[in-house]
């Protein structure tokens, strides 16, 4: 990645919540991920409340050596580095997600779990999902699609959508009329294997159904920050960041608050 390109790219998370790094995997690293998630969905039971995620296969990095490979992936973190976002670190583990043929979409939602935190309101990213794709994909295999911009702002939708994952999304109905809507500002994701794709964890997310024959499978890995203020970002730093009480316990919630605007 040229320095122009990784300032573009950082630009575009801060901006619209996510952005994609394309052939970050070698084919050979590619084909040995595709081989070992396939080992491991092999030998994995879903539990049926993860059905609009797919398999949700958690696996650690440290009893998994391909896996840690993965998270260490030296290109990944490079290009990361170029982009200033080198003080990401992984929580050491990944989730395999997938669509198996005729699975359902997943709903909109998003993952950021501390809106009463006032760091809801950093204008960089926090906490980011580094998303490797395993094969290409399109609307037809279910690929994910965004709306840019709603980790900042709160649109109509907000206000609109279950809590996400084990909070409610989990037992909607697949029909649910607003969580499996298509939205005007929605963004379709599509990349190639071996793609890499960062999105916030505040940004609006979902995916489409997998209408074909073929698994898509995703590896996820989380990434978090230090709670402090990026070296890039030259801009203001809101008052409710500079008065943040750094020794109080915020409760986690899923839900945005007062903290969205
Ligand atoms: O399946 C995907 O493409 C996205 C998965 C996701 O966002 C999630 O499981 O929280
Ligand atoms: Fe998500």
């Amino acid at each position: 990645m040229t320095p122009d390109v990784a300032t573009n790219k950082r630009e575009q998370m801060l901006r619209d919540g996510f952005c994609v790094i394309e052939g970050i995997l070698s084919d050979a690293f590619l084909e040995q991920l595709i081989d070992q998630s396939e080992d491991l969905i092999a030998s994995h039971v879903p539990p049926p409340d993860v059905r609009y995620q797919g398999q949700h296969v958690v696996v650690e990095g440290k009893d998994n050596r391909i896996i840690q490979e993965m998270l260490d992936w030296a290109p990944a973190r490079q290009s990361l580095k170029q982009m200033g976002f080198d003080d990401f670190a992984s929580h050491g583990n990944v989730i395999i997600l997938t669509k198996d043929p005729g699975e359902p979409a997943l709903y909109w939602h998003q993952d950021w779990m501390q809106w009463n935190d006032p760091s809801s309101c950093t204008p960089w990213p926090q906490v980011i999902f580094l998303s490797y794709y395993l094969q290409d994909t399109t609307v037809e295999n279910g690929c994910l699609k965004v709306i840019p911009g709603t980790h900042l702002k709160r649109i109509p939708l907000h206000d609109q959508l279950v809590p996400a994952h084990e909070q409610g999304a989990r037992f909607v109905a697949d029909d649910h009329p607003v969580m499996f809507s298509n939205h005007p500002d929605q963004v379709d994701v599509k990349v190639k294997a071996g793609s890499l794709v960062l999105a916030d964890a505040r940004v609006l997310h979902a995916a489409h159904k997998n209408l074909t024959d073929h698994r898509r499978t995703l590896i996820l890995a989380w990434h978090r920050r230090p709670d402090t203020i990026p070296p890039y970002w030259k801009g203001l730093v809101p008052e409710v960041l500079t008065d943040r009480d750094e020794g109080a316990e915020y409760a986690g919630s899923r839900i945005p608050g007062t903290f969205l605007e």
